[in-house]
């Protein structure tokens, strides 16, 4: 195995047992349709590239409790509603995603709203048991918990879904899309980062590092997910493929061609790897999952 199939295949282990877990006692806590409804959102087979990149981040600076898998399985869920809310029909509209039919499609509408708002609860929840099991005190929990809920809201995550949906229809310069993309997507991997370096109790000047990482191959991350929407099939996507162009919206690949797209990508990763060699922090880890985050097929 490559080391990026090995530390995704860490991640999903550590990660999926803490989120079935959840998603166990979330069953006995909510009954009913919307306790299954939560469920379903925390058990589907996703990549894990956020946990992932937490573990990598961690590792590289010397941490080595599993304590880390909760921070990881915390970015996790804020990941898991921000695809249940995605995918209603008020934002993308889809029925696909994770190769399993999508949560509103599953239940209905107001119980997959209503589970994808429970979930950002839960993730501080399962942040603040992530903290205690590292054995950090509350500012450090303070710290996290900021990372991770301003990078999931207006300044980040919301807010690049908001300009997103505003913007179907209409052609976006580059650097408006560039905006968009570090948002909806680039703002959690970039915390995904910061949140391994702040679990590892790095100095401020070395999580900075980190954060930049993060910053270069989010965006990254979202221009391979434009060239897959329109290269890949939905069967390899676990998601309905050619959406972007269904929705009119603006993409890399629209501004830039399929080479053009992959090409920034490809060069955001190289960069990012750059800046943890100039730092003096290379990791194997990051960087084959800076490769991969490029490279993808799905
Ligand atoms: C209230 C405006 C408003 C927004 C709510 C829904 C939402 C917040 C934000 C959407 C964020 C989003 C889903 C961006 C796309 C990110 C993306 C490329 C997801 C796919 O990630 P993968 O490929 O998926 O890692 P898996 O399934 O492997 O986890």
């Amino acid at each position: 195995m490559t080391p990026a199939a090995d530390i995704l295949a860490e991640a999903r282990e550590g990660t999926d047992a803490l989120l079935f877990a959840w998603a166990g006692r979330l069953r006995r806590e909510v009954p009913g349709r919307p306790g299954e409804a939560l469920a379903y959102a925390l058990e589907t087979p996703g990549k894990r590239v956020r946990a992932a990149l937490v573990l990598a981040a961690f590792r590289s600076l010397g941490g080595a409790s599993p304590g880390v898998e909760g921070v990881a399985a915390a970015v996790e869920t804020v990941h898991a509603y921000s695809l249940v809310h995605d995918d209603l029909p008020c934002m993308d509209d889809d029925d696909l995603r994770r190769g399993r039919a999508t949560v509103h499609r599953r239940f209905d509408v107001p119980t997959a709203t209503r589970a994808g708002y429970l979930l950002v609860p839960v993730a501080a929840r399962v942040l603040v048991e992530a903290v205690e099991a590292l054995g950090l005190g509350s500012a450090a929990l303070g710290r996290m918990a900021g990372e991770l809920f301003q990078a999931g809201g207006i300044e980040g995550m919301v807010g690049g879904q908001w300009l997103d949906l505003e913007a179907e229809g209409r052609t976006l310069t580059l650097s408006d899309l560039m905006r968009v993309h570090r948002g909806k997507t680039g703002a959690l991997i970039r915390a995904s980062c910061t949140l391994g370096a702040l679990a590892a109790g790095a100095p401020d000047e070395r999580v900075a590092v980190f954060t930049a990482f993060g910053e270069d191959i989010g965006l990254a991350f979202q221009i391979a997910d434009d060239v897959l929407d329109c290269t890949a099939t939905s069967e390899a996507l676990g998601k309905t493929a050619g959406r972007d162009a269904a929705l009119a919206k603006s993409t890399y690949v629209r501004l830039l061609g399929v080479e053009g797209a992959r090409n920034e990508a490809a060069a955001l990763a190289v960069r990012a790897v750059a800046r943890l060699e100039a730092a003096g922090v290379p990791s194997n880890a990051l960087g084959a999952l800076a490769n991969y985050i490029v490279s993808r097929s799905s």
